[in-house]
């Protein structure tokens, strides 16, 4: 038996939201548009729909999107709370290898069973912003962002992007403007994997080599995107957001800023440009080593050492940069036969290489302290270099692989200096010798851009077949789709499976496409932008929705894109996987769509939220392997959807990881029943009818006095708790509330409104009906069924009923405690006295005694003096 028809007046609701459009948020330009009201931005990472279905992670952040979304229209703002699908990606494809399958057709299935599952929670979504990545529409506009990348170049002057136009205007060639473009084409060693047949970004190697594929190192043509440039302000721009600081600390860690210098030493005849991050450590620089891939190696080889310097430099070439660097134990490295000269005492020291010296950071070179420097001791200890002391700790500790800051010595002029300013000294001395500078480098890479699939944005690229230039496909032409194909397997040729497509390729008799397609991250770089303005075919977002939406509007004029550096979105909530790429390559395209003048704001996503993974009931990861998956049907299906949104949000703090408990939605389900109960019970035929509790009194203050406070504390507590994001604590306080109110013999409706419309966010389904129904029955409980819940205003509360009009005094007999009493107050002083002397206790240690004086403090304590 159902504690409360859910299974009726669920789908009843959903369908009334549906059929009223409720959620549709109007936009600048339309006729019911209120541009008086502030603007709340909430979005959600919007889900892969994977073939799966919808797991119960995502209902977690998407219930408490809702709950604030939710309480924000009540609060009379514009609310976009929007949803759409990123459905570009490889599962999709793979299905399609295996089963001829278009990958369109299976892609569509799934949103629909997404949006099916979605809609069965009665998410407040504006439905008619959905947004899908695959959709021609939407890839027309990727493909044109792309467009604005290859158009522009990073001003270094104003550290901003800017068109090329600008550098033709110059007179720059068409060679040096391809050295510059944001994307631009480059040959380099790249993740190649043959089973998958794509290349893959560095930071998706070990990911994909954990499912099994395999991944080689090759080098190949491919488009890059120049992230780099924006390392600075990836870095500085992070500052003013309202982020999680472990989130900003790995973007910073990511980036990877180091300061230094950058030092010449001589090899052979040869300058060689180290980086250091430190430059004081000069003197006890024992030995140098080169990256295997560095172009000087064959260079400075001596003749004895070749053969197995070229051996070596074949045993390296597999290896991904991970295990060159953090995974790398065991030291390997090979003499050059050749010697440098440190240019700080003109000694002579051994080169050799190593493959933990990457070619891609700093110069690929390094100067090598054994004393300080862990990696290089390391190296020193297990091939007998000699090891300098240059640094004294500053307690003196053990200085082998001390890599901290202390005192210079054994370094001449830097002696007796501390490590700050023994860097000054050394980079000022550099420079006067013309034998280094000071230096900034970042680890971050330049965002390789290409991949080989079918199922994903080609890029709007063509190449001209003499010459063997790129360029653009007219705007106009926009969106380049895939060809029509049968066989998406990959050609085994880094080309990929558009290759195949022999018509599709030649373009027009002097011009072929570009074949390879961008990754998943393209379309999820920019979703949020187009929910403003999704039906938009004349731009990516109107002038005035992207103002209005990234609250810049107010800041005249409308079309004022100069600098906000506030983030677009106001809220983002999703999970900590996407700590690092997805918000970096946002934060990247829209720092460059900004510069480029077609956003106002410098960033994103103003604040961040990420909420914790929900484990299975045995404290595992949910898996399919391990049998723990809940599938959100199943629950919904047995205990409603209230339920299972109030469920995920009562487990505890959003941001924490917590398990699954069936015992648990139990446990709210039970509650929900119990605000049920408030207005229904059930007659003897067993259906549920109105309460005889419920009455259409206007509360007391006297007879109702213990109600309207409780009340009142919870609007006031799930007030600050939803602005906090606090749900679980919000919840409880509702459960505080609903078992005040079932203990009360009446129960003015005016007074269950109230809490029914503090739950609503949490319970919009149950809420909803209770209202309809309590209001047919009491009109003038202004239940009226004309306006739902969803639209009406949120509850204020009323101090008046908060404060304490009843105090417990302590009453002592010659200052021992005896006794307490409750009195009103403001209670006069003769009545305590009164009181007190009536106390039990009091009469029994005051019995046969006089009582020579009655102290009274006032809200405190009352002292019976007696002898
Ligand atoms: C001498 C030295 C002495 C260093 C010392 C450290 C401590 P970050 O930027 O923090 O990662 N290095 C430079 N280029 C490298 C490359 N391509 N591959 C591997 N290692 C490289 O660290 C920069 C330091 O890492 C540089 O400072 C250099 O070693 C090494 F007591 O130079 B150092």
């Amino acid at each position: 038996r159902k504690a409360f028809p859910f299974d009726t007046f669920e789908p009843k609701w959903q369908q009334h939201w549906a059929e009223q459009k409720t959620f549709r948020t109007p936009n600048p330009g339309d006729e019911d548009f209120d541009g008086s009201k502030p603007k709340y931005f909430i979005l959600d990472m919007f889900p892969y729909p994977s073939g799966a279905g919808l797991h119960v992670g995502h209902p977690e952040g998407y219930t408490a999107t809702d709950i604030l979304g939710r309480y924000k229209k009540m609060n009379d703002h514009n609310v976009l709370h929007p949803m759409g699908w990123d459905a570009f990606g490889l599962p999709a494809e793979q299905y399609a290898i295996k089963t001829g399958q278009h990958p369109r057709i299976t892609t569509e299935q799934n949103v629909d069973n997404f949006r099916r599952q979605l809609q069965s929670l009665g998410f407040g979504y504006d439905w008619s912003r959905e947004v899908n990545t695959t959709d021609p529409n939407y890839v027309r506009w990727t493909q044109w962002i792309f467009l604005q990348l290859y158009n522009s170049y990073f001003n270094e002057e104003t550290q901003k992007a800017a068109p090329i136009t600008e550098l033709e205007a110059k007179g720059w060639t068409r060679e040096q403007i391809d050295d510059v473009r944001l994307a631009f084409i480059h040959e380099a060693p790249v993740n190649w994997s043959p089973d998958l047949g794509t290349v893959l970004a560095n930071e998706e190697v070990e990911e994909w080599k954990s499912k099994g594929h395999t991944v080689e190192r090759r080098p190949l043509r491919q488009w890059m995107l120049r992230i780099t440039k924006y390392s600075q302000r990836l870095i500085d721009e992070l500052e003013p957001l309202d982020w999680p600081e472990s989130i900003k600390l790995l973007q910073k860690n990511w980036i990877g800023k180091s300061t230094g210098a950058e030092v010449t030493f001589e090899i052979e005849g040869n300058e060689v440009e180290v980086f250091t991050t430190r430059p004081d450590t000069l003197f006890g620089a024992t030995y140098m080593v080169l990256a295997p891939e560095h172009p000087l190696v064959q260079k400075i080889t001596t003749a004895d050492q070749q053969e197995a310097v070229d051996a070596y430099i074949s045993a390296c070439a597999s290896k991904s940069d991970l295990e060159r660097g953090d995974l790398n134990k065991d030291k390997s490295g090979i003499f050059t036969g050749a010697y440098a000269i440190n240019p700080v005492n003109n000694e002579q020291i051994p080169v050799w290489i190593a493959d933990y010296v990457m070619m891609g950071y700093g110069t690929g070179a390094i100067m090598a302290v054994p004393a300080h420097d862990t990696r290089d001791f390391e190296f020193a200890t297990k091939f007998e270099l000699p090891i300098l002391q240059v640094v004294e700790p500053n307690d003196h500790s053990d200085w082998q692989g001390f890599t901290g800051n202390g005192k210079s010595i054994n370094s001449g002029f830097l002696d007796g200096m501390k490590t700050k300013d023994a860097k000054k000294a050394i980079i000022q001395w550099l420079r006067d010798n013309n034998k280094g500078t000071f230096k900034v480098n970042f680890k971050l890479r330049d965002w390789l851009f290409s991949r080989q699939r079918y199922w994903g944005e080609p890029f709007p690229i063509l190449w001209d077949k003499e010459s063997g230039q790129h360029m653009p496909v007219p705007e106009s032409e926009l969106p380049v789709l895939q060809p029509e194909m049968d066989d998406f397997k990959p050609t085994g040729s880094p080309e990929g499976p558009l290759a195949k497509a022999t018509d599709w390729i030649n373009y027009s008799e002097s011009a072929k496409r570009e074949t390879n397609t961008m990754p998943q991250w393209a379309g999820s770089c920019w979703y949020y932008m187009r929910y403003c303005d999704p039906n938009n075919n004349e731009r990516f977002i109107s002038k005035e929705a992207e103002a209005y939406w990234s609250g810049t509007d107010h800041e005249s004029p409308i079309t004022n894109h100069e600098s906000n550096p506030h983030g677009m979105v106001d809220l983002y909530v999703g999970g900590t996987e996407h700590a690092v790429l997805h918000l970096l390559y946002a934060r990247f395209w829209h720092k460059v769509l900004h510069d480029l003048g077609h956003v106002s704001t410098i960033e994103p996503f103003q604040k961040l939220v990420n909420q914790g993974l929900i484990l299975g009931e045995d404290g595992q990861k949910m898996s399919k392997s391990l049998g723990n998956v809940v599938n959100p049907d199943d629950v919904v299906h047995e205990y409603g959807a209230d339920a299972l949104r109030l469920y995920e949000m009562f487990m505890g703090p959003l941001e924490q990881v917590k398990p699954w408990q069936m015992s648990g939605v139990e446990g709210v389900y039970r509650f929900l029943g119990k605000v049920w109960r408030l207005a229904f019970e059930q007659n003897q035929e067993g259906n549920w009818v109105l309460s005889q509790k419920l009455s259409d009194d206007k509360p007391s203050a006297d007879t109702d006095k213990a109600l309207l406070k409780v009340l009142h504390e919870t609007i006031k507590k799930v007030s600050e708790d939803i602005e906090k994001m606090s749900f679980n604590t919000a919840i409880s306080q509702m459960m505080i509330c609903t078992n005040a109110f079932g203990k009360a013999k009446q129960l003015p409706a005016v007074l269950l409104r109230d809490l029914l419309k503090c739950l609503n966010p949490f319970a919009p389904h149950l809420t909803e009906e209770i209202h309809a129904q309590v209001g047919e029955a009491f009109p003038s409980a202004k239940c009226s069924r004309a306006r739902i819940l969803a639209d009406r205003a949120w509850p204020s509360y009323n101090e008046k009923y908060l404060v304490e009009d009843e105090v417990e005094i302590v009453v002592q007999v010659n200052g021992k405690l005896r006794g307490r009493i409750t009195v009103a107050k403001d209670a006069a002083k003769e009545d305590i006295e009164t009181l007190a002397q009536e106390d039990e206790n009091v009469q029994a240690h005051t019995e046969g005694k006089t009582i020579r004086k009655i102290i009274v403090v006032p809200g405190r304590l009352v002292n019976i003096v007696a002898n």
